[in-house]
């Protein structure tokens, strides 16, 4: 298949889904043509089958905002010409389904029938999207998609229960490359940062006020005080300077590191004890599956799509969304050294139940059905 892949370039959640897709679709002899506005930091390998196609918008004096989806669907359409793509799939939904939909329609004009894709990721469903400034567009585009995936039943559900879709929505889950995540031999990392023996929590996260940072703080504060304990946040976004503050206040700054954007993040979980995500909305949680991988257990709240992922008792722990105290109880639990490695083998174990060659035949089978039926 020759495929176009729209997506956002961003270090984490649906960008990186996209990347990772197309790098596996890929190996496999597909032909992959990424189209988004600057390369997306996955995309670091070369081969024959990978394409980047940059959108270029130009500012004018005229616009306060350069009307990007016009040039994405421009460019859109000059790709599926010049490439002679079979199917675009594009990610999230905001603007790239409504920015698809333009380019089918122009497309059409020229006697060019392009199946479309939309795989819904979470915040374009569960916060931006149901915002009433674009929840036309987004009720519009996701029904005249071709092809609609979710990440988990639970934003399959979210997705009915928020707009008023006709169209069939498939779940595919999100994947893990296990080649690239896996516990890797870092003892002299771990010496570095935990010279005394101390557990090492970890969280990843855009720093989004969605992902209660503040929490990650508390629950770490909690768990200073009965153990020792070092904290790792990886990542970077607008809650990040509150939460260095809140450091400060509970003075366990010494003990907290704040690492920014990593491309690396897998070489960090592979030392790490234990994974904290506290969201308040969670679609599927790629982040923490990416800690599982590594064998790391994980803290979650028990909200979206991660009772789908976490195994209540097993590869962790859920509690209800800022119950802090209650996550902090079950943190200790698992940091226990008799309970440790026990909770790691199972995430491990849970992790490979969503490694990319059991999810990528569900994406080529799902785009042969869209094909076959457009
Ligand atoms: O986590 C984010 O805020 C980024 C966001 C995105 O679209 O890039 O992530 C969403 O998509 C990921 C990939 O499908 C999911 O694993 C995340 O759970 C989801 N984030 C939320 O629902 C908040």
């Amino acid at each position: 298949m020759n495929i176009g892949i729209v997506c956002y370039p961003t270090f984490g959640g649906s960008g990186v889904v996209a990347t990772e897709l197309g790098k596996a679709l890929a190996q496999e002899g597909h032909k992959v043509h990424f189209i988004t506005y600057s390369q997306p930091p996955r995309l670091d390998f070369l081969n024959e089958n990978l394409f980047y196609h940059e959108v270029d918008f130009h500012s004018y004096p005229l616009f306060d905002f350069p009307p990007y989806e016009l040039a994405l669907a421009s460019k859109m359409v000059s790709v599926v010409k010049n490439e002679k793509l079979d199917l675009l799939h594009v990610h999230y939904a905001i603007p790239h389904a409504s920015a698809a939909y333009m380019a089918k329609q122009i497309l059409k004009t020229h006697g060019i029938v392009i199946p479309v894709v939309t795989t819904l990721h979470g915040t374009d469903i569960t916060l931006v999207g149901k915002d009433a400034s674009y929840e036309p567009v987004v009720t519009f585009s996701i029904n005249e998609s071709d092809g609609v995936t979710a990440v988990s039943e639970d934003l399959r559900r979210e997705t009915y229960h928020s707009f008023k879709i006709t169209n069939d929505i498939e779940v595919i889950p999100n994947f893990i490359d296990l080649e690239k995540f896996k516990k890797q031999k870092k003892d002299h990392f771990k010496k570095a940062i935990c010279p005394n023996g101390e557990v090492l929590i970890v969280h990843t996260s855009n720093f989004r006020k969605v992902k209660r940072v503040g929490d990650v703080i508390n629950i770490f504060a909690n768990i200073h005080a009965e153990i020792p304990a070092k904290l790792l946040m990886i990542g970077d976004g607008p809650e990040r300077s509150k939460a260095e503050a809140q450091c400060r206040e509970l003075e366990i700054s010494q003990d907290v590191r704040f690492l920014g954007k990593l491309e690396a993040v897998e070489e960090v979980l592979s030392v790490a004890d234990l994974f904290l995500m506290p969201s308040e909305k969670e679609s599927f949680g790629l982040a923490a599956l990416e800690a599982m991988a590594c064998e790391v257990p994980v803290i979650s709240s028990d909200t979206g799509g991660l009772p789908e992922l976490n195994i209540q008792g097993v590869t962790g722990f859920m509690s209800p969304v800022g119950d802090v105290e209650d996550m902090t109880r079950k943190a200790l639990f698992i940091l226990d050294k008799n309970n440790l490695q026990t909770f790691k083998d199972n995430a491990l174990k849970r992790a490979k139940e969503f490694d990319i060659s059991r999810i990528l035949p569900l994406y080529e089978g799902y785009y042969q059905r869209v094909m076959e039926k457009t």
